[in-house]
């Protein structure tokens, strides 16, 4: 498609060949996406699929987009937030015919506007990080929810809501939780979330982690990721959590536990992974050292309660990218990084493409599956549905023989001592 014609709105499509590299280097680094590139752009199982994507617009998610259309879908995708979108990733991908409405630093209408064009195309699938997009289909246009097939949604945030509303009723069509897979949930929010949000504070700081206290709101998977790294590069992690298992699990890992309460008077640097907002507040930054380094790497922008500092600062600035110096009216100075939004994907490039790699590759199967159950005619009810074991294992199989690996096999004995309940000592 010529993309002077194309649909699309994107920050400059004279960045397209910078954006085409990068692309280029996460396709040489997802070899699982690139398989099933090769497998479905012969079968084209997706034509006459019509799919709304609402996703980080990052290198990654480019392969991800152009995987899809070589399967024979229709696309048209937005970003899921704000300050994530690489411009040149997005201009890329316009180059190349993708119907994309993205750009770095939009405003919340420019956001849910760019929502409304990918639905133009009446999508009968649909892609979510942070069920955004499912919520305005929802609330915006429930006629259309009625045509679409399914969809499926990235983030461990997304899937709570979208389990809330199912156990309400308000559901109107399924959605398969790709966060859930063991080959996206183990891998992607522990190591991804720990190496890329460790990527962010370096970008906007450049400070030594070692020595320093490093706080971690919330021991979930990406907050144990990060804990996990910040650790490797020798800084003293602090957890905090409300959950006792998971705090449990933090000390065992040998990390302290305490409150946020008696964290915000000593940590150096602090980061948010818990999904729940108002965790950092008035009375920790009221607390906190000079020169605290404040972030969050959850997926909304709730967890560090930024109107209450705008109350006790007498003056803010931009530092370096992606980092505000609030100079507070006790004197002190405190740095925000990223506006309090996910500083992996805003201060940096998000998870490496290795990680991703596996997570996307779920995010395309489930979109063949619910095809799949299209053409045979399934109805599936409006619940949300998990991704099956077995692809998890084809997946992590995949990526195994990409790496190198060989595994062990059962032999038929062991298969039946397996399910053979009889034999004991
Ligand atoms: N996320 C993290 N890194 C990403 C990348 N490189 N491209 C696209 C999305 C990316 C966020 C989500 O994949 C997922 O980790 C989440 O749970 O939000």
């Amino acid at each position: 498609m010529d993309y002077k014609k194309g649909k699309y709105k994107v920050k400059n499509i004279k960045l397209a060949d910078e954006g085409r590299k990068k692309i280029e280097w996460a396709e040489s680094r997802m070899p699982v996406m690139m398989a099933l590139r090769a497998k479905y752009s012969k079968t084209k199982p997706l034509k006459g699929y019509r799919i709304a994507g609402c996703l980080h617009v990052t290198k990654e998610t480019a392969v991800l987009c152009e995987t899809l259309v070589a399967a024979g879908a229709k696309v048209s995708w937005s970003g899921c937030n704000p300050l994530s979108t690489q411009d040149d990733v997005a201009a890329a991908l316009a180059k190349n015919g993708l119907e994309i409405y993205a750009w770095h630093g939009q405003d919340v209408k420019d956001f849910y506007w760019s929502i409304d064009r990918t639905l133009d195309m009446k999508p009968n699938l649909t892609l979510d990080d942070g069920a955004d997009l499912i919520f305005t289909v929802h609330k915006k246009y429930p006629k259309l929810a009625k045509e679409i097939i399914g969809g499926t949604e990235e983030t461990t945030t997304g899937v709570h809501r979208l389990r809330a509303m199912a156990a309400d009723g308000k559901l109107l069509y399924p959605v398969i939780a790709v966060n859930d897979a063991e080959t996206k949930w183990d891998f992607d929010n522990v190591y991804g979330t720990g190496q890329s949000s460790i990527d962010g504070i370096l970008r906007a700081t450049s400070v030594l982690l070692a020595g320093k206290n490093f706080v971690v709101a919330g021991y979930g998977h990406c907050g144990k990721g990060c804990a996990m790294r910040a650790a490797g590069l020798g800084a003293n992690v602090i957890v905090t959590e409300v959950k006792a298992t998971a705090a449990l699990k933090a000390t065992l890992e040998g990390h302290t536990v305490m409150t946020m309460d008696e964290a915000a008077k000593i940590g150096d640097i602090f980061i948010t992974a818990t999904g729940v907002k108002d965790i950092i507040t008035k009375k920790h930054f009221e607390k906190m050292r000079e020169g605290a380094i404040v972030c969050n790497t959850g997926h909304y922008d709730c967890e560090i309660n930024l109107n209450d500092l705008e109350k006790i600062k007498k003056a803010k600035r931009t530092v370096r990218p992606n980092n505000e110096e609030y100079t507070l009216k006790n004197g002190k100075k405190i740095y925000v990084l990223a506006q309090g939004r996910l500083v992996n994907l805003a201060a940096a490039e998000g998870h490496p493409s290795e990680v991703m790699d596996m997570s996307f590759a779920n995010q395309f199967m489930s979109q063949l599956r619910l095809a799949g159950y299209d053409k045979q005619g399934i109805l599936l009810e409006p619940e949300v549905i998990d991704i099956p074991v077995t692809q998890d294992q084809e997946i992590a199989g995949i990526k195994l023989k990409t790496m190198g690996y060989k595994i062990d096999k059962l032999s038929k004995e062991q298969e039946v001592y397996m399910t053979d309940y009889s034999s004991g000592t």
